[in-house]
């Protein structure tokens, strides 16, 4: 056996041949628990408002977690197969232990063992704080994936940050956001162990120096840095009842112990102690924009300490199986970059395989450009990222270096293919040609890696057609499309066990790691009591919901109201503006005595806006001013609601996609690169209203026409309107838009305070408006119009419901994943046996 992970100098190991696995019985998790309360936490009694019992809860489990995740460990080194490491800034986990207990297959003897001490589980796991590491799709989607790697037996290492604050908390208060930090840590986090073994040193600042080695080769050092510590805290994350448990190795910064000399010997030991703060500060918060870059210096410096601290770990464990030669590296090794974030990751290779490792520049490009692989997620031009050449000269000079030379062999090759053609040079170039000289690291992702792929077809097909064209024709090979997914053992089993006992009565259990099974409950979609029992378990998920809902807003709804449910970012593509001209269409119609036949509808829209983001602000604010006026008018009673949820969040999810009736997807065209939570809601047997953007183009094909509710202008029929666009033409020539207008303008709907009201007003009448929300606004009424004939056909709705969780199963992560590890990644499930 090679030299392993932990043992640079090994001075002796346990033998743990002869130990058996941990009992999974009640009562051995009950003496585990015990153990862990009374012996390693010196408590005595239980009260459940503190952290101690969740957390002996915990311990128990997450020894079961660790048995089998070294049992894998091992298993993989014996194997020397191929690995893959997932590199993102963000991972929206949630909570853990209902999956931990779930994918273990201990749920039942756990909340046995806390039945003797008289505790329900289900109050265990509301102890636990959402783990809200991300912003949005993007995070939770590399959360999916984790959880579906697992479960597929693939040998992936996710490598992310340890944020000392997560996603802010999102307190309402009179209509305004305000962000509250995320302290997620503070009663620490039983599930992480720290690897204080694996600390890496990470370079900032300083200077580049050439120099000609002994060889008489080319040489650089980085000199003169400040140096910042990497510590790893590891989460073990498991396979669905597989014995399988993967890693998610997450980076903490820590000051080096070098002090400041001068200051110390001026004297002042504790300034020069107090000084090392700033080391910290790398990791001590998530930046909370979603699909906006806002260029801050410190978010450069996460995302270079993330990739050199994941890539250091790599290698590292690579010449510690393999010792110093690298010729099979790019054989083994893959690495998948979420979105640009971890783009450095490219520079930072060549500089580890050429510095570090003596390697030449084509030998080190050679393994660089075999084992990169990167997922775009967005179009959206304010979320591309750019930097600065200055910012990186001064932060990183050594990588400023490798990215001209790589832009230089770029460039070169471009004006082979195409000669004389300058603006196609300027278009594609790693360094834009402004007067403050911008990285563009979607190129250099793209030059990097040998895969590049969108998220859903329409998303990849517009990246092929336009942002990334230039490259498309280059390098036509490279560029691929993986249509994202959702784990079902969250986003089905865990969070909606009514409805998945009700598919178990049908069909067999199996949809669980193979969600195409769903596709048998066609057969059952006409049979009245399976659609009975179906309803049954939506009602008790609405009525569910409807607690939540008066708990965190006072608001009373009912169930047997049709819940319309809009939950993600608020943004202004994703068009909570669109929707909420509806709900005032539809209080307009109310008032004006038109609304004696409308389906009584629940309009829930919930998410965060980002604290700098001023229109999303304004969007928050104007749905609490409608809510307001539309709640306490007497004439709605019965017929509408409109609630903001505060603080979405993962857990939130877990109660709202289940009790949806109504999904809406109502981006304007060629603006969301996928969607997620429109799989969560369909999967949970919600009908769509959406635009042909991102997924929901497949979402509508896998259902048919008929269980969807299609509206709005297409891509191409979006970029033709575009430059002759006149918002006013779909305002005044139709009633309903003009009478929801004037009610606007007349401030119907404002306080004191018109300024969000204002905002919105101009911005559905400039035409500029890059959402072209009024464009869409009739066809959006009219296809709620069909969505409510619907519903109001309980048969019918109840098939369309049905029909939609059948025609689910492609939107499963693990459908994802596979596609991933067959195109790009090409591992070898781990055996446990061999
Ligand atoms: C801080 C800058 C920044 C920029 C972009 C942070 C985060 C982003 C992400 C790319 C935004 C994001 O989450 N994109 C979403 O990714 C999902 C998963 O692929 C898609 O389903 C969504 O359509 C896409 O908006």
């Amino acid at each position: 056996m090679p030299p392993t992970d932990d043992d640079a100098a090994e001075t002796g190991s346990f033998n743990m041949t002869k130990t058996r696995a941990l009992s999974m019985t009640a009562q051995a998790i009950y003496d585990d628990i015990k153990h862990y309360f009374w012996r390693t936490m010196g408590r005595r009694t239980i009260h459940l408002r503190q952290p101690f019992l969740f957390q002996s809860v915990v311990l128990a489990t997450r020894d079961r977690l660790m048995e089998r995740r070294n049992n894998v460990r091992n298993a993989a080194q014996r194997s020397g197969h191929r690995q893959t490491y997932y590199l993102s800034l963000e991972y929206l986990m949630g909570r853990l232990l209902r999956n931990a207990l779930q994918s273990l297959g201990i749920e039942n003897e756990t909340g046995a063992a806390l039945g003797h001490l008289g505790i329900e589980l289900e109050d265990i796991y509301d102890r636990e704080h959402d783990a809200g590491l991300g912003n949005g799709g993007l995070g939770r989607l590399a959360a999916c994936f984790l959880d579906s790697c697992a479960t597929l037996r693939l040998p992936v290492l996710g490598y992310g940050i340890r944020y000392h604050y997560g996603m802010f908390r999102q307190r309402i208060q009179d209509g305004y956001q305000f962000e509250e930090p995320d302290d997620w840590l503070r009663e620490g986090f039983p599930w992480e162990v720290r690897r204080i073994e694996l600390t890496k040193t990470i370079k900032f600042g300083g200077r580049s120096v050439a120099y000609t080695d002994e060889k008489g080769e080319l040489r650089h050092n980085w000199t003169d840095t400040h140096d910042v510590l990497a510590i790893p805290y590891d989460i073990l994350i498991p396979g669905f009842r597989n014995d399988h448990v993967n890693t998610l190795r997450l980076w903490s910064a820590a000051a080096t112990d070098e002090f400041d000399l001068d200051e110390f010997n001026a004297g002042s030991y504790a300034d020069a102690v107090a000084a090392k703060n700033a080391a910290e500060n790398i990791t001590m918060v998530l930046y909370p924009n979603a699909n906006s870059e806002a260029g801050q210096e410190l978010r450069l410096r996460q995302q270079y300490f993330l990739s050199s601290a994941s890539l250091q770990d790599t290698l590292r464990r690579w010449v510690s199986r393999h010792g110093d030669d690298l010729s099979r590296f790019a054989e083994l090794n893959c690495f998948q970059l979420n979105d640009t974030h971890p783009a450095m990751a490219v520079p930072e290779l060549m500089r580890l395989l050429m510095d570090e490792h003596g390697l030449s520049w084509e030998a080190a490009w050679n393994i660089t450009n075999r084992t990169m692989a990167y997922t775009n997620h967005t179009l959206l031009p304010e979320a591309l990222e750019q930097w600065p050449a200055e910012t990186f000269a001064r932060l990183l000079p050594r990588l400023l270096d490798i990215i001209h030379e790589i832009n230089a062999r770029l460039l070169a090759a471009v004006a082979e293919r195409w000669p004389g053609d300058q603006q196609r040079l300027n278009r594609m170039s790693l360094v834009s040609n402004d007067s403050t000289p911008m990285l563009r690291m979607a190129h250099l992702a793209i030059a990097g890696s040998f895969s590049v792929n969108g998220v859903a077809k329409l998303h990849s097909k517009l990246l092929c057609e336009g942002l990334f064209r230039d490259f498309a024709e280059l390098w036509p090979e490279k560029f691929n499309n993986k249509t994202n997914g959702v784990t079902q053992r969250r986003w089905l089993a865990a969070c909606n066990p009514g409805l998945a006992a009700t598919i178990d009565s049908k069909i067999s259990e199996d949809w669980i790691t193979d969600l195409d099974r769903l596709q048998q409950l066609t057969a059952f979609a006409d049979d009245s009591e399976f659609q009975k029992r179906w309803r049954a378990v939506k009602h008790g998920n609405k009525f569910r919901l409807a607690g939540l809902v008066e708990a965190k807003t006072g608001i009373a709804i009912s169930a047997d109201a049709m819940f319309d449910v809009q939950v993600k970012r608020i943004h202004e593509y994703k068009r909570q503006l669109l929707n909420l001209l509806h709900v005032i269409h539809l209080y307009d119609r109310i008032c004006r005595g038109d609304g004696e036949n409308l389906v009584p509808r629940v309009v829930l829209i919930g998410g965060k806006a980002a604290p700098g983001y001023v229109m999303a602000k304004h969007i928050i604010k104007c749905i609490g001013d409608v809510a307001r006026v539309v709640n306490s008018n007497p004439a709605t009673e019965g017929r509408l609601r409109l609630v903001f949820f505060p603080d979405y969040n993962v857990s939130a999810m877990e109660c709202i996609c289940p009790a949806a009736d109504l999904s809406e997807q109502i981006s304007t065209a060629g603006k969301e690169a996928s969607g997620t939570g429109n799989m969560k809601f369909m999967t949970n047997g919600a009908v769509t209203i959406g635009t042909l953007d991102g997924a929901n183009v497949e979402i509508l094909e896998a259902v048919g026409e008929e269980n969807f509710f299609l509206f709005g202008l297409t891509v191409e029929e979006i970029a033709t309107l575009r430059p002759i666009y006149e918002p006013s033409s779909f305002i005044d020539k139709d009633e309903d838009f003009l009478r929801v207008m004037t009610l606007l303008r007349d401030k119907h709907f404002s306080g004191n305070d018109t300024a969000a009201l204002d905002a919105i007003l101009h911005s559905i009448q400039n035409p500029h408006d890059p959402w072209m929300t009024a464009a869409d606004f009739r066809s959006f009424v009219d296809a709620q119009q069909r969505a409510e004939a619907a519903y109001r056909n309980v048969g019918q709705w109840t098939k369309m419901s049905i029909l939609n969780t059948a025609a689910a199963g492609r939107f499963s992560s693990d459908r994802t994943i596979l596609d991933y590890n067959r195109d790009i990644w090409r591992l070898t499930p781990i055996d446990l046996e061999a």
